[in-house]
């Protein structure tokens, strides 16, 4: 157990890496996942890549509103979930479908979202994850509270807010961490450092050495991790859902990776950026290094769920679907307030009109 020094919170100066670009096994100071952890996490970052492609594609064809692609960060979606328990609660952000479909939810639960058909087309009880959150860091307070929550009934649940590098700018995030720190909720801040806030890189966001740096002004340990190495990621989730679980108070984990594609399909990358400088972090890929060192030291596996999904994700979007427009003022208030009586009597009267 660490504790509360100032030197003990900071983060390695170096982020923890466990397996090189190269594939190759590396001190790191953890112990390196077990080969049927690493087996599952390399199935499902193959999936989850498949996943976000094909979900990209069915965005050009019109299929989806928007979406913003995890595609390269697959170590970050995959490690996060494959380092908590199944009981543990996820509070996602918008582009981390690609933990959700680790978790188990169906392409059609996920996606409703991004098609605009429904707000939020799961039941988080039942996937233990809360809503994709599109206002910035919002997320972070509600995996706070919800712990603390959780705590005050008697649970050991832990939660894992993801964050992305610009969100911990925003005051809600400072507040989460303030809070988790203070009373020592059961919490795990995952930002996934992807270098860039749409077209703002990281230095015009921080004058901070890192994020992680941050944790020790608020009394929590920093931990910076290779984003792009799954077995790191997990290793440093496990431990610090450990800790929480035992009552040892929150973690701030900084997992460095990179967004290869546009922040969502409305967004033009080249603006901004060098093309250089994506395939630059190509080369650290998360995918191709695990394969390595499974190649290396046994059996690779065959992948076959992944057209399976990209198949039943095909499918699930051309379906054509009839929602509701008024179900909007559902599932808002318990009793609805007497504006939104109005407005949802206004649009009513409207659709009534178009009918006739
Ligand atoms: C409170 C709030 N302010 C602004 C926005 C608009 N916005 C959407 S995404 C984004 C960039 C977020 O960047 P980052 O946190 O690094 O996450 P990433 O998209 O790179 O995963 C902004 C400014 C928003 N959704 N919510």
């Amino acid at each position: 157990m660490r504790d509360n020094d100032v030197a003990s919170l900071l983060p390695s100066d170096s982020p923890i890496q466990l397996l090189n670009a190269a594939g190759e096994p590396v001190e790191g100071g953890y112990e390196l996942p077990d080969r049927d952890t690493l087996v599952e996490a390399y199935r499902r970052m193959v999936i989850a890549r498949r996943w976000e492609a094909q979900v990209t594609a069915l965005t050009r064809q019109g299929r989806l509103a928007t979406y913003p692609s995890a595609y390269g960060q697959e170590a970050g979606e995959v490690g996060s979930v494959l380092g908590l328990e199944d009981r543990d609660w996820l509070f996602p952000t918008y582009r981390e479908s690609s933990a959700l479909l680790t978790r188990g939810m169906h392409p059609r639960e996920i996606l409703a979202f991004f098609r605009g058909d429904w707000h939020v087309a799961y039941d988080p009880y039942e996937w233990r994850a809360s809503s994709l959150s599109t206002p910035l860091a919002t997320q972070s307070l509600h995996a706070v509270g919800f712990a603390h929550g959780e705590h005050l009934q008697g649970r050991d649940t832990v939660t894992l807010a993801y964050l992305g590098d610009g969100s911990t700018s925003e005051g809600d995030a400072h507040e989460a961490m303030n809070f988790a720190a203070t009373w020592q909720t059961a919490t795990v801040f995952f930002v996934q450092n992807n270098q860039y806030a749409i077209s703002v890189p990281l230095k015009h966001q921080t004058r901070s050495r890192s994020i992680a740096d941050r944790g020790a002004g608020l009394g929590m340990p920093g931990i910076s991790v290779d984003g792009n190495d799954v077995a790191a990621v997990i290793a440093v989730v496990r431990e610090a859902a450990e800790r929480a679980r035992a009552g040892q108070g929150p973690t701030l984990i900084e997992a460095r990776t990179y967004r290869l594609e546009a922040h969502t399909n409305s967004d033009d990358p080249s603006r901004y950026r060098e093309s250089a400088e994506a395939d630059a972090w190509r080369e650290q890929d998360a995918i191709e290094r695990l394969e390595r060192y499974l190649a290396a030291t046994g059996e690779v596996p065959e992948v076959p769920e992944a057209e399976e999904i990209a198949q039943l994700t095909r499918d699930v979007m051309n379906e054509d679907v009839t929602v509701d427009p008024l179900e909007l003022f559902e599932h808002v208030y318990a009793e609805p307030r007497a504006a939104l009586r109005e407005q949802r009597d206004a649009l009513a009267a409207e659709l009534a009109t178009r009918e006739a």
